[in-house]
Order: C-alpha cells, then structure tokens, then sequence
C-alpha cells in the first residue's frame, strides 16, 4: 500500500473533523454533502475485500427511499450478498478515522482480516439518479485506484443490478453476462417462457401500471419494457421527468401513508405497483369499485409466490424444502395464512434484508419478503441441479412441465437481492399463469389494521430487543407495559425497535379494528417516552 499516496489523496476528500456516522442496516446515509469522505474510503475498503476474497466487489451509491438530498454507499460482497458483518465494523472504523489516523486504520483492517496486499483487486461501481450521486461514486473511483485496484464503473444502475452484475463475474457469467444487456435477457427470457402458454383474457390483463418514484428504475425499466413486451405492457409513471426523487411517490410513500402516489391515474380496480429509488422494493395497489384503496403488500408477495411455488416442488416429487422468512412487521394474518392455509413453515428474523437473507439459505426454496416489499426467494444450488436435471431428462409430462416452470422461476428472480423489476415480473407472469385479477389475489386473507408510529427519545440504544426485535428486555419494565397494553385488545399484537436508519424509535400495533390499532400503537408509543427518556412532544391520540 503506497500510504503517502493515499494520504494526499485524502486530504482531496478530507473528513470533517468530529463527524461520526455508523455503516447501518443498509451501509452509510445522510446528507450528501457529508459524504464525499466516506465515499473515498469505501473505495479503499473495497479494494481491501476484493484482495482478500480474491473476488470482484461491489459499490453502490444511492439512498434507496431517502430524500433526494441525501445519499448513501453500501458494498456488495461476491456473491451478491450484503457485506459481511465483521467487514461492517471496519467500515465504521475507516469512515470515522480523523484524517491523520488513515493509513494507521487501513494498516490495521488489513492485518486483523489477514489481506494479500500483493493479490488484484476488482470493484464495480453502480450510482442512483441523485444529482449527487456522479460525484460522489467518482470520489469511490479516487479510493479505489489510489490503492492499486482495478475497475469498472457502470454508471447509472438500479441496486439490484449492481448486484447481479458482482454476482455474474463471481461465478464467471454461468448466473449470466454482467452487462446491462445481460441482465434484460436473462430475466425477459425467462418471463417470455413462463408465460408462453397463458391464455390473456385482453388487454386490460397484460397492462400494469408503475409508479417509478422518479429514480432510476424509469431509466431501466423504460431500456427493458421491449424485451417482454409480447407478454406485458407496463406504463411508466413518475419517470423523473418532472417529480422530484421519492417525493409524494415511490413505494416507501404508499405503504407508510396506505395511499396512492401522486402523479398516477388510477382507475377503478387497475393494477399499479411502486419502485423505491433504488428498485429493490415493490408494492400492489388498487382502487376497488367503490374509489377505496387497497394495498397489496409485500407479505401478500410472498404468499402469493409461496402459494403459486408449492404446487410445481409437490408435482416434481422430490420433496425440497420450503420456507418462508418475515419480520415482526409481517401482518399477522399473513403468518397466519401461510401457516394454516398453505402449510408453510414461517419464521421471523430481524429486520434488514440481509437477516432475511441469510435465513432464507437455510431452505432448499426460501421464500423471503419484508412487508415494505423488498424480497426474493432463493434457490440453492442443489435444489437449482435438481430441477435442471428433471427439466431435461424426463419425459414429456406433468413432471417434466412442473421442473421447466421452477426452472425459469429460478431464472426470473434476482438470486442475489431482492429486486423490483424481477419481483415485478414474477409476480405478472404468476398472475397470467393463474388467471387471477389484483382483487382476487387481495383476498387470499384480509391484513389485520394495523399502525406504525415514531417516537423521540434522547438515546434509542436505551432499548434493547430479543426474540426478532418482538420483546424488549430493556429498558426494565418497558415489555412489562406493552403487554398490559396489548391485553386489552382483541387479535392485538405490539412490539417497538431502535430505528437502524433514522435517529427514533418505532412503534407498531395490529388489532381487530383500524381504531384499536391506533390506540394500542399510541399507548404504547407513551409507555416508550415514559420508559425509554422521550424527548421533544409526548405523544398525542389520534391521527
Ligand atoms: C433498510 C433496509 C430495509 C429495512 C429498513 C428498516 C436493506 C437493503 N434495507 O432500508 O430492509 O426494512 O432499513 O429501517 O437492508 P428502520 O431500521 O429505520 O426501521
Ligand atoms: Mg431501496
């Protein structure tokens, strides 16, 4: 490592003294003008990982569904997958460094992770359609070739693409080629086969409309739409340009406010569906005859995508494992459902998709969806040989036709993340597959009410979970209270966590009713502030 080197390159991308941000749920975010800093030294640390995996990394700079003014990095490890946690606490570690402590730190993250200073290393780089996002990845770009590293910057790409694209050089192209074009006929490929053999019942059925929060998934689904038009017709909304990023839209927007974006026509029972800005989350929604607003969420996702996946692994026979992973945020009724209606083993992890992630590798099939709609469902390579395997050797039957189907099912979802654009097309293809309208699929079960709340509080590391965040054991006497609360209502059900992203505590409440919803959710939100040292405006009943 030349050190002087990075030392006067890092004074061109100088910290600001005193300022401490921590690689969170989904790496590093804030304003963008306090990033160009860490930006640099994420270069550095994935030049680090790369040497020491022997693999190519990636970085993304977005703020998924934050504010246009903000911006944020995360890495991306070789298989696609978040950065691993141990390499978490060097981030923090490198970003927080005061710039005369740099080479010390950097020297020290390569001694502990034990890198090959004299391996190659490979980084690609993907950006958002922030206005700051094509500075800053040039700031990753300084970081990466002052140590030596080689790179490729595809320039504007939603996050899943960046993933894919790591993934695809990991496995040299056998997942696909790692170019944007690639990525289009991969999953179109499979799309157009999946639904070959439908039976459209007219136009309206083959239109979906998309709400693109204005980011990047307009510029990538606008390049994409032709490759699978001859199955579906999507018509892009809040496309950027006009709106602002995120503003009034994208599917952060309607799933907290349970209502449609702006700049969308509805009619009356149509289906529409929300990117965030960074494409990795999706939601369903629709207008019923009656001009009343259905969400159609990401826990209705994943039991729409279990339900349709059971039937084909029970035709092949071969008895491969299925599973489905949520958070404490999953509608009760949708655990329910899956448990009792389909049969599925369901389990809970903390929030964050790379909980949700790793507890999906566990099955043959994991099926894993967070309820703001970001998820996918993962295939493990045996399963995936398996399938392969059956698709071609068997003979012409219903066997053979249930393997081809998994087989590109297995093509259409984005193995290494969740993804919008393919979650969007799995979705569409197993609507056609079943015949079914949005409203029938909305009524596989009916979502308890339910609220989610913010509370102020001077320290929110003051409270502590256990239990996949559903239980607080600390501060004392906090779950004690909850539980008192939750007594008396009816199918109710609470529990609060430290946000992982924002400087707050959230709340969430589900019970029989929208008002006992909301009155548990404000309840427990004053034993929060009463209990863990609120700060600023009690809360107040009513919404
Ligand atoms: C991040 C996570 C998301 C999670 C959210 C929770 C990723 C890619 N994103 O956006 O999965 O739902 O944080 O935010 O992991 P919170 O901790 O503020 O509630
Ligand atoms: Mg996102």
């Amino acid at each position: 490592m030349d050190l002087d080197a990075v030392t006067k390159q890092s004074a061109l991308h100088a910290k600001p003294d005193g300022l401490t941000l921590q690689y969170g749920t989904a790496g590093f975010r804030t304003k963008a003008e306090h990033l160009d800093h860490v930006m640099f030294r994420m270069g550095l640390l994935a030049v680090l990982r790369s040497k020491q995996t022997k693999s190519t990394i990636g970085v993304m700079v977005t703020a998924s569904h934050n504010p246009e003014e903000d911006n944020g990095v995360k890495l991306v490890d070789p298989l696609g997958e978040m950065l691993a946690q141990s390499w978490e606490e060097h981030a923090t570690c490198l970003a927080n460094a005061e710039e005369p402590d740099l080479p010390r730190v950097l020297v020290d993250i390569g001694e502990k992770a034990a890198v090959n200073l004299h391996q190659d290393a490979f980084v690609v780089i993907g950006r958002d359609t922030r206005p700051s996002s094509e500075k800053l990845s040039q700031s990753v770009i300084d970081g990466v070739t002052v140590l030596g590293g080689q790179f490729h910057d595809y320039g504007l790409l939603t996050t899943p693409q960046l993933h894919y694209m790591v993934y695809c050089r990991n496995t040299s192209g056998r997942y696909g080629k790692a170019t944007i074009e690639g990525y289009y006929q991969k999953l179109s490929t499979a799309f157009v086969e999946l639904t070959k053999q439908t039976f459209c019942s007219g136009d309206d059925q083959r239109t979906l409309k998309v709400d693109c929060a204005n980011g990047i998934g307009a510029l990538k689904l606008r390049e994409m739409k032709h490759y699978f038009s001859q199955g579906l017709s999507v018509q892009l909304f809040n496309d950027g340009t006009k709106g602002k990023l995120n503003h009034l839209c994208g599917a952060d927007f309607v799933k907290s406010h349970q209502k449609p974006p702006q700049g969308i026509e509805m009619k009356s029972n149509e289906r529409c569906c929300s990117f965030d800005g960074d494409a990795d989350r999706i939601v369903y929604y629709y207008h019923d005859a009656e001009g009343q607003f259905h969400l159609v969420d990401g826990d209705k996702i994943a039991a729409l995508i279990s339900s349709f996946l059971k039937e084909p692994l029970l035709e092949i026979g071969d008895s491969l494992s299925l599973g489905v992973v949520q958070t404490a945020y999953a509608n009760g009724s949708s655990t329910r459902y899956l448990e009792e209606v389909m049969k599925v083993p369901v389990y809970c992890t903390k929030t964050g998709v790379k909980h949700l992630h790793r507890k999906a590798q566990e099955f043959d099939v994991g099926v894993y969806f967070e309820a703001n709609g970001h998820g996918t469902v993962l295939f493990s390579k045996a399963a995936e040989m398996k399938i392969k395997q059956l698709a071609k050797e068997l003979e012409e039957d219903k066997k053979r036709k249930a393997a081809k189907m998994l087989e590109n099912v297995i093509d259409l979802f984005n193995q290494a993340t969740g993804d919008a654009i393919s979650d969007m097309l799995v979705i569409e293809a197993i609507l056609a597959l079943k015949g079914l309208t949005v409203q029938q699929w909305d009524a596989l079960y009916t979502d308890l009410p339910n609220r989610q709340l913010k509370v102020k509080v001077a320290d929110r590391q003051v409270i502590s979970t256990t239990d996949a965040e559903r239980q607080a054991v600390k501060p004392p006497g906090l779950q004690e209270a909850i539980n008192e609360l939750v007594k008396k209502y009816r199918l109710s059900r609470a529990f609060v966590r430290p946000s992982g992203t924002e400087d707050i505590v959230r709340v969430y409440a589900e019970a029989d009713s929208q008002e006992n919803a909301d009155s548990l959710a404000y309840e427990v939100s004053l034993a929060v502030f009463q209990l863990a040292g609120g700060i600023g405006e009690r809360p107040q009943p009513g919404f």
